[in-house]
């Protein structure tokens, strides 16, 4: 048994550590780190499943810093418990993720601690949180995936997945939406591998939480089935000790415990205010505070050589055996089920099985066609039903956005059932995109589905995406005022542009069903990049391949699908989705006028900027420069491509309620406009 002294020796090391970095970084949190310093001792020291020398060890607990303002709590653990460094080849190297020299380097550039706890950064940070409510989210989606997981590769006799996921939230995490949707999924699916701890120190930044927060928090999660515990003390070893043992023998339901803490702790002055909350304590604070806690006042960055033994015999020793137990209870599981266990390998380093692609359909030319969401359908059917672990759903869409697998066996995935592959994320577009990071990060392949107008509603989730690089994948359906009588409130305008201001995020309009088909081949060979595939609700022709070029160039992002005979173009037609079809129309009116037009589809800004300068300027040659746009969408950012001379047909206000035919007249989406606008481009009239 630790002796009490190495408790509060490692505590202590932990609250000074966190104290004298954001001291010397002059910015920072100071005070929930050292109120929640016991916190996370306990449950590290004593509970999680996690060897710091393999930091990505697929079974390991979970632990997220929801609060992520509190980086300062998570680094120093990462650094006292000696959590090694993983490489991009998830290869675990031998030195500390987290050296002492990166703490004393807190919030500066380059240095492993930055100001908020990023993924793939810091090696041992499971998740980039810092925008409040995301990180307990994200940890629905983790539990998510280890339920999946457990279910899908779990045999009687090999228990290849029992992890949990612990996540620390503040007031503000509670406060967000976000949680309360992703709580009361969590509630739903029983997700007893699940544990929340909330600080409840009554402080956020504007002061008492009494100023704008009177929930009575533990009612609002027993409604949700939720396990509901309080710690009436968060420097109670005992207690949370015992809180955190409940919550693991807890089957059938999530666990919450709310932690009654006192921000700032043994601050003297700043203690249980808000002003310990946003700003270094000062010299003499922090010097008082050490005092409190028994530690030497002038001491700075001190890390008693006793506290990283304690550290490494108590969580590093567990640690070790465990996953030492699993590696070898994998070697047996390959030899009796070598097939899954070559899927768990893929798996884990997002590769693909072989063939996975085999069953990607072509679709013949068809003057009719069909809506970009039903050629997905088929094509996300015949890609899931040969990479097992690409599991995904809708935010209550999926008669709409006809995401759904449905091969035999694909089940769904429920309370109770946890197999299945079809998620219901209920009407909660947010919780969705942070459960897909969730599932993500823990290596499924997750994709969810949902209007394109509402991909507003799960917007924070998708650029955390984009900044973890993680290869999440939505699709958005209903892309334009192509929906007609729904009206403006469901009709995208800004949206694909804004999508497209999202640094690392991958966009893809297809202009067919082979388009859909190409894309699908595409996105599922992403490793690192975020991808919304937006769709159209209604019919799009099927182009004859055999007369324009082939779908094939939607890998490059854009690419000529229609040139004249007899020359170079004299007119670009750019275009993308469902107004690709639109332009070769256009195009054959222009032929038959004598007017060489070139049509370009461009699913993909983001692809196409990826491809050589050569390349770009073979499909847009510069030296063309009458040239016209068609997008059903906002024209901002077309002038990239179009020129600031060129003529962008576009949305500029937003849409109307009526049918599809009458709105396309009323916005100038049809052939002879798209004529009449490149005839203008040539000063030719008609
Ligand atoms: C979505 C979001 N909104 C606002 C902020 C800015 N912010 C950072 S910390 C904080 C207050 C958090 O209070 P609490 O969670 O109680 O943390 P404590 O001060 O108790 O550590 C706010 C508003 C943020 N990080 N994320
Ligand atoms: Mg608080």
């Amino acid at each position: 048994m630790p002796t009490p002294d190495l408790d509060a020796l490692c505590v202590n090391t932990i609250r000074t550590l966190s104290m004298d970095a954001v001291q010397q970084a002059n910015s920072g949190h100071p005070g929930t780190p050292m109120a929640m310093a016991p916190v996370a001792y306990a449950l590290w020291q004593r509970h999680l499943r996690f060897d710091p020398a393999d930091p990505i060890w697929p079974n390991r607990d979970r632990f997220v810093l929801s609060m992520g303002h509190a980086s300062m709590l998570l680094y120093s653990m990462l650094h006292l418990t000696g959590v090694r460094a993983v490489n991009p080849k998830y290869e675990t190297l031998g030195e500390l993720s987290v050296p002492l020299e990166d703490i004393k380097r807190f919030r500066q550039l380059d240095s492993k601690c930055p100001g908020h706890p990023e993924y793939r950064w810091t090696s041992g940070v499971e998740t980039t949180t810092g925008p409040l409510g995301q990180g307990v989210a994200t940890s629905v989606g983790m539990a998510i995936a280890g339920k999946w997981m457990a279910a899908h590769f779990n045999r009687p006799d090999f228990q290849m997945f029992d992890f949990d996921v612990y996540a620390l939230a503040g007031d503000g995490c509670l406060m967000e939406g976000v949680s309360q949707e992703a709580a009361s999924l969590a509630g739903h699916l029983e997700l007893d591998n699940l544990c929340w701890i909330y600080d409840n120190n009554h402080i956020t930044i504007e002061g008492e939480t009494s100023l704008a927060f009177s929930d009575d928090v533990a009612t609002r999660f027993i409604s949700y089935g939720w396990n509901v515990t309080r710690v009436g003390d968060a420097n109670d070893l005992a207690m949370l000790d015992r809180a955190f043992e409940t919550a693991r023998k807890r089957s059938d339901r999530p666990t919450l415990i709310i932690v009654d803490s006192h921000i700032g702790y043994g601050a003297p002055h700043k203690q249980d205010t808000h002003a310990a909350h946003g700003e270094p304590l000062g010299e003499d604070e922090v010097k008082l505070a050490k005092q409190f806690y028994g530690w030497p006042p002038e001491e700075k960055f001190l890390v008693p050589e006793e506290a990283r033994r304690h550290f490494a015999d108590g969580m590093g020793a567990r640690g070790a055996r465990l996953r030492g137990e699993w590696m070898s209870r994998f070697e047996a599981y390959k030899a009796r089920y070598p097939a899954e266990a070559d899927a768990l390998f893929r798996m884990q380093h997002r590769q693909l099985p072989d063939g996975w692609d085999e069953d990607i359909p072509t679709f013949p030319a068809d003057p009719k066609g069909m809506a970009g969401r039903e050629a997905s359908a088929k094509v996300i059917n015949a890609v899931g039903k040969n990479v097992p672990w690409l599991i995904g759903g809708s935010a209550d869409l999926t008669p709409s956005t006809k995401t759904r697998l449905t091969f035999e066996g694909a089940g769904d995935f429920e309370a109770g059932a946890y197999g299945g592959r079809n998620l219901h994320f209920g009407v909660r577009e947010h919780a969705m995109g942070s459960v897909m990071n969730g599932l993500s990060l823990s290596k499924v392949r997750p994709y969810g589905s949902g209007f394109l107008i509402f991909s507003d509603y799960g917007r924070p989730a998708i650029r955390l995406a984009a900044i973890m690089e993680i290869p999440v994948i939505y699709v958005f359906t209903h892309d334009s005022i192509g929906v007609g009588e729904d009206g403006p409130t469901h009709q995208p305008i800004e949206q694909i542009v804004s999508l497209r201001a999202i640094p690392g995020l991958v966009n893809i309009r297809p202009a067919d069903a082979n388009e859909v088909a190409e894309a699908w081949r595409v996105i599922m060979q992403f490793r690192h990049e975020p991808v919304c595939l937006i769709l159209t609700r209604q019919a799009l022709p099927t182009l004859d391949r055999s007369k324009y070029a082939p779908a094939s160039g939607l890998a490059r992002g854009a690419y000529v699908l229609a040139d004249a005979p007899g020359g170079a173009p004299e007119v670009l037609l750019l275009a993308t989705g469902s107004e690709v079809a639109m332009c070769v129309e256009a195009h054959e009116l222009l032929s038959r006028d004598g007017i060489r037009s070139r049509v370009v589809s461009m699913p993909s800004w983001e692809l196409f900027e990826h491809q050589s300068p050569e390349y770009r300027d073979s499909v847009i040659p510069p030296s063309v420069t009458a040239r016209v746009s068609v997008e059903k969408a906002s024209t901002m950012g077309w002038e990239r491509y179009a020129g600031t001379g060129g003529k962008r047909i576009g949305m500029r206000t937003f849409g109307a309620s009526a049918p599809l035919k009458e709105l396309q007249k009323k916005f100038g989406f049809n052939p002879e406009n798209i004529v009449a606008a490149a005839r203008e481009q040539l000063g030719r009239s008609a």
